[in-house]
């Protein structure tokens, strides 16, 4: 297993939009080592969620854990929303953009298919937090970011903090 470096904002290369998996790839040794990899990124960060597009790899899958004690990791691979129904606030942050938080809206109940860790397919429904964070990880594999919700003048604010920690 390893820990893999997580870009940061404004690296472009998290601007990559993300190419489908393919699905008899998922079962081979490389990916799933892969998955290991994201989660033990994911679960040492600590964060709730990981698109792979954070750590460079510019395909389409994710690992998710929100539960409390850690122990209800979630992959999905070539995700798709089926259903988004309603609206939610949530304080999102993100890996990528370490130590901002802004409140973002997003779809409050969503249903999910996507190819699970055993290669199959499989659909789901979230809400609340699972929501926010499967909506979340699928912007990153579309090459957005929380903070593009945000104001072109907050998102520069942003950016600034973030360089001027860089340097300091
Ligand atoms: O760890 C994370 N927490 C979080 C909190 C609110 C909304 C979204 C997230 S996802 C984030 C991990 C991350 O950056 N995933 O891309
Ligand atoms: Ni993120």
């Amino acid at each position: 297993m390893a820990i893999l470096d997580i870009l940061e904002f404004p690296d472009t290369r998290l601007r990559t939009v993300a190419k489908p998996v393919d699905p008899a790839a998922v079962a081979t040794p490389a990916f799933q080592s892969r998955l290991d990899d994201m989660f033990e990124t994911m679960y040492e960060a600590p964060g709730i969620g990981l698109a792979a597009s954070q750590v460079d790899v510019h395909e389409r899958f994710m690992v998710i854990d929100v539960s409390d004690d850690r122990s209800q990791p979630l992959v999905f691979v070539n995700p798709e929303i089926l259903e988004r129904e309603g609206e939610q606030v949530y304080q999102e942050g993100c890996l990528s953009v370490p130590d901002i938080f802004a409140d973002v809206t997003r779809a409050n109940s969503i249903r999910v298919r996507a190819i699970g860790r055993d290669g199959e397919a499989f659909e789901m429904a979230a809400d609340g937090l699972l929501a926010v964070c499967i909506q979340h990880e699928m912007d990153h594999l579309a090459g957005k970011l929380f903070v593009d919700y945000l104001s072109p003048l907050k998102r520069e604010m942003v950016r600034k903090k973030l360089a001027k920690r860089k340097r300091a």
